[in-house]
């Protein structure tokens, strides 16, 4: 298998209501990330459109996620931020990944079947396909870390298993065309820390998302210090005290989730927000968490809102980014059309 140079991908879909889980789950991770590697961080529109969008909405969605990244500290300049239908290779390799996935692998997705439900039949075929087109977002970069909250896990594995079938299909062409052995890297799934998977403020069986139809449930990164503590204040609970020790939390989701949040937040440990708080009201705790979770999101939401008030800026930054993935994105097709046997 050939050394791959390292590279980390990832991306948001621009779809509203962006929440504390995208932050702690990856946007957070996708800045603590940037010293250590090349970054392409991406605005996932056309992942977007497996569900009906709005297009006037689409377009204030994608800049949302774009001000969100910037104003959390991600560098344009430095790494790449884009939006992913600016590269027309993403959908293109997602074709030939359409033709080496197997029905049955994307008919495991769980993801696929909590968002299609029961009507299934009236599912977008996007909706099914949506894992083939995320394995093309990243190897179209030969992407190989991919930091993501953990409902994602499923699907990097899919992609994992693209790659390699890729590889294994193409193995004799791969070679004839001068490529190392293992055209596409595996994509290593970076999934850590203590909020990667973090759940609705209204039940802790849930995840936070987008789509969930209460707006207390999540708190959303345009939200200001009074809608965050009224949130906070609101999250569901139970009636015992916070334990002292991280064991004290089996079976109380709600409890967990709000410890995971905190200490996500600090940058500390849930057994160091325990000992700190354990034994004491939730009260006390929610009004502690409220205030930490405005102070760390309050400037970021402040950045967001003047980045948002210059739309021509951030469709600047998006252009410049685009036109440098799609440098690095047609090398890769352009490999890939000679191995699959295309004439270009
Ligand atoms: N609750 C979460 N906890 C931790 N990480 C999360 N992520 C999403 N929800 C949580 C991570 O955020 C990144 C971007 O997610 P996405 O926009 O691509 O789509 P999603 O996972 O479908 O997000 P939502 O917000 O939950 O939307 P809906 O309601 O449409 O399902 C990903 O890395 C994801 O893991």
């Amino acid at each position: 298998m050939a050394a791959f140079e390292q590279r980390v991908f990832s991306g948001v879909q621009p779809t509203g209501n962006l929440h504390l889980g995208n932050y702690l789950g990856a946007i957070q991770k996708f800045v603590d990330l940037q010293d250590a590697y090349d970054c392409m961080y991406c605005v996932v529109d056309m992942h977007a459109i497996t569900v009906w969008q709005n297009p006037l909405e689409l377009k204030n969605n994608i800049r949302e996620v774009t001000a969100a990244y910037l104003a959390a500290g991600i560098d344009a300049k430095k790494h790449i931020v884009f939006n992913q239908s600016r590269v027309p290779q993403h959908a293109e390799l997602a074709w030939v990944f359409n033709c080496v996935a197997r029905m049955g692998w994307l008919n495991r997705m769980t993801q696929f079947k909590e968002k299609a439900g029961k009507d299934r039949e009236n599912a977008s075929v996007g909706l099914f396909a949506y894992p083939a087109l995320m394995a093309a977002d990243i190897l179209v970069y030969r992407g190989t870390h991919v930091p993501v909250g953990d409902d994602q896990k499923q699907h990097l594995e899919l992609s994992r298993d693209i790659a390699q079938k890729f590889n294994n299909d193409f193995s004799e062409s791969i070679a004839g065309n001068g490529h190392e052995d293992g055209f596409f890297p595996l994509p290593e799934p970076l999934i850590t820390g203590p909020a990667t998977r973090v759940m609705s403020l209204r039940d802790g069986s849930k995840k936070m998302s987008k789509s969930d139809p209460s707006d207390l449930s999540r708190i959303k990164l345009s939200d200001d210090a009074d809608q965050i503590a009224t949130k906070i204040r609101k999250a569901r609970t139970d009636p015992e005290p916070l334990p002292s020790e991280k064991k004290g939390l089996e079976g109380r989701r709600e409890a967990e989730n709000l410890v995971g949040i905190y200490a996500a937040l600090a940058g500390t440990s849930a057994e160091a927000v325990l000992s700190e708080f354990g034994g004491g009201q939730f009260s006390t705790f929610k009004q502690a968490l409220a205030d930490l979770c405005i102070d760390k999101l309050a400037p970021i939401t402040a950045e967001m809102r003047k980045l948002q008030a210059d739309p021509g800026h951030i469709d600047s930054v998006l252009a410049n980014g685009g036109d440098r993935a799609e440098v690095l994105a047609r090398k890769t097709m352009d490999a890939v059309k000679d191995i699959v046997g295309f004439i270009r």
